[in-house]
């Protein structure tokens, strides 16, 4: 099976009765080990893997790696919020019993870390107990947001510096993790090991270096974004009643991010958070504004689009100039570079603090989590990265062109 790349799953997916399409996809976990019970458990890891993942593939599972396996339909989108009520009754629980809580993001976290970090917050603040968003305000994608709420929520966004010193001080803190559930994506390993208690709030598919001690792991990979599975969160927190129209507008910009703007990704829950946080006073307008740039930013983005080539289905352009902001801006220009008819992914490349960073995107019909993850990187579906150090620009954009065809083989 391995040989035929599982093939199974590809004539499963495509099963039809009376000549309908009938939409049913596999999901297979295999284990190996030196005896049954490891074997056992392995298989277990694996299809939870699998699953995790968004079904329709395999994976294999042995002692010290993961394989995987197909992996090309969607994720099916979870309707019921039964998880949402029973995750917010325990994350009660927990800010109940702590003295103070964290929030933290991935490394340059983005309007959905960001705000779901406010909305985690303000679930806090609910309950009385003091909470901080510990980030580097400038090497952030989300400055905007942060800058806002220096102004609303004053000495709630704290350096991972001052994070660390209270931390240490207080015995019984809570760590929430929002938008990674991947232990060296946070944005500070050290706070991950010192926390007392760790919450995490996901909906990227899962990858192999995850939290596995989380009191609470709250994954959902059929959510557009963490700010979506916030609001729920929020929803079914009895003493809330009102969140705020700050608040509101910070959900509301990362599930406009993370879905650009209500396109990908955005299912019927999603909007029903849309909805929601709207009565709570978001406003489309301002959010929009929190994404705008300035004109070097303009020009910059404008230039690397139009430097990029086609290589097969994919556009890949390669940044030969540094700009403060390169991150967002190469992010900025992956998405773009997905309106290019034929062009099913967007890789962008570029050099940030001696390292060779990619930014990939997709409609969903190339699965750059995937193509990343050969590079060393991670991510979602249609939307990934990779950072690799020691390396030359030159030879990074040639072994992604390499990986492009290795993934367009292994289909
Ligand atoms: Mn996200």
């Amino acid at each position: 099976m391995i040989q035929r790349r599982f093939d199974l799953l590809d004539a499963v997916r495509e099963y039809t009765y009376d000549d309908k399409f009938v939409g049913v996809t596999l999901s297979i976990g295999v284990g190996t080990g030196v005896n049954l019970p490891d074997c056992e458990k392995n298989a277990k890891l694996a299809l939870d893997m699998a699953l995790g993942r968004g079904g329709d593939q395999a994976v294999i599972k042995s002692k010290d790696s993961y394989d995987f396996f197909g992996g090309v339909s969607k994720s099916v989108e979870n309707t019921t919020k039964v998880k949402s009520r029973t995750v917010a009754a325990a994350l009660t629980e927990l800010i109940q019993g702590c003295d103070s809580l964290f929030v933290m993001g991935h490394r340059y976290p983005d309007f959905d870390a960001m705000g779901a970090a406010m909305g985690v917050v303000r679930i806090a603040e609910a309950f009385g107990k003091p909470a901080y968003i510990a980030t580097d305000k400038d090497s952030s994608m989300a400055k905007p947001l942060l800058e806002k709420a220096e102004e609303m929520i004053p000495g709630t966004v704290i350096s991972i510096e001052q994070a660390k010193q209270r931390m240490s001080q207080s015995k019984k803190n809570l760590l929430v993790v929002v938008d990674t559930h991947i232990r060296n994506f946070v944005e500070s390993t050290q706070l991950l090991k010192e926390a007392n208690m760790v919450v995490v709030i996901d909906h990227h598919r899962k990858a192999v270096d995850y939290i596995d001690d989380a009191v609470i792991f709250f994954h959902d990979p059929s959510a557009s974004s963490a700010c979506e599975m916030v609001t729920e969160l929020t929803e079914y927190i009895p003493t809330i009643t009102q969140i705020g129209s700050f608040t509101a507008d910070a959900l509301m910009a990362g599930i406009m991010l993370d879905t650009k703007n209500f396109i990908l990704r955005a299912g019927a829950k999603t909007f029903e958070a849309a909805a929601y946080l709207k009565t709570q006073g978001a406003e489309t307008v301002r959010v929009k504004k929190f994404f705008s740039n300035d004109i070097e930013n303009y020009h910059s983005r404008n230039k690397i689009i139009s430097g990029a080539r086609k290589y097969h289905n994919c556009a890949v352009a390669v940044v030969s100039e540094t700009a403060e902001e390169i991150r967002m801006i190469s992010s900025q220009a992956a998405d773009e570079l997905l309106n290019i008819s034929g062009v099913d992914a967007s890789f962008v490349v570029f050099e940030m603090n001696d390292m060779v960073c990619i930014s990939a995107r997709s409609f969903g019909a190339v699965n750059v989590q995937v193509i990343m993850e050969y590079m060393g990187g991670g991510g979602h579906q249609t939307m990934a990265a990779a950072q690799i150090k020691n390396n030359n620009i030159e030879k990074v954009t040639q072994e992604l062109l390499r990986n492009i065809d290795h993934y367009n083989e292994m289909r």
